[in-house]
């Protein structure tokens, strides 16, 4: 029971999950901004790519194919529903990922906080709510029925000790500046 509520829950947001940490490795070249500034601060800063967002909303959006292949095996297997995604939810929850992590960005530098700064809650959360409003934008009725109360409620809770964990492993890898 529970343990079906946990794997529906994180198997939904896997599409999310994924872009930034694809980012991660995929980040470089031009930033976004192209260097613009507003009120002497970067209007999202290096850490924001085209590459980044370009590879991540593939990576995204290829993950949810996979699943949707290996979605009968794994769900015959923990004997939970879990869901499979139409190509409208793939790109809300992958692009809309990407986007949330951009808009904070944006927010971060009006703040003041340079680039890598953490901010905790919304360094872990922004990229949910980012996905899951651009899922509702481009696939209302999968997005209501696939993020049911109890499935939201453990996103909110996992996503940022999930966030936590990839970001810290990356960091020991070598492979991100800050283990946030
Ligand atoms: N990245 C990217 N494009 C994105 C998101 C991330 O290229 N849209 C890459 C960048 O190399 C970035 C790294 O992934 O430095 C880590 O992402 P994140 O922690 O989101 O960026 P920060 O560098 O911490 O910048 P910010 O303070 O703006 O979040
Ligand atoms: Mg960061
Ligand atoms: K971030």
């Amino acid at each position: 029971m529970i343990v079906s509520l946990v794997a529906g829950a994180l198997w939904a947001m896997l599409p999310a999950y994924v872009p930034n940490n694809a980012a991660v490795l995929a980040g470089g070249g031009r930033p976004i901004d192209g260097g613009r500034t507003l009120g002497g601060r970067r209007l999202l800063g290096d850490g924001k790519t085209w590459r980044g967002t370009a590879v991540g909303t593939l990576v995204g959006v290829a993950l949810a194919v996979a699943l949707n292949a290996l979605q009968p095996t794994v769900a015959a297997a923990l004997g939970g529903d879990l869901p499979t995604f139409p190509f409208r939810a793939a790109v809300g929850l992958a692009l809309g990922a990407m986007l949330g992590d951009i808009g904070a960005s944006f927010l971060k530098r009006r703040l003041g906080r340079r680039r890598g700064a953490a901010v905790p809650g919304l360094d872990q959360l922004d990229f949910v709510v980012g996905a899951l409003a651009l899922a509702v934008v481009l696939a209302p009725g999968w997005t209501v029925a696939t993020f049911s109360l109890p499935r939201l409620a453990v996103v909110v809770v996992a996503t940022p000790l999930l966030h936590l964990t990839t970001n810290a492993g990356a960091y020991l890898l070598g492979l991100k500046a800050e283990p946030w």
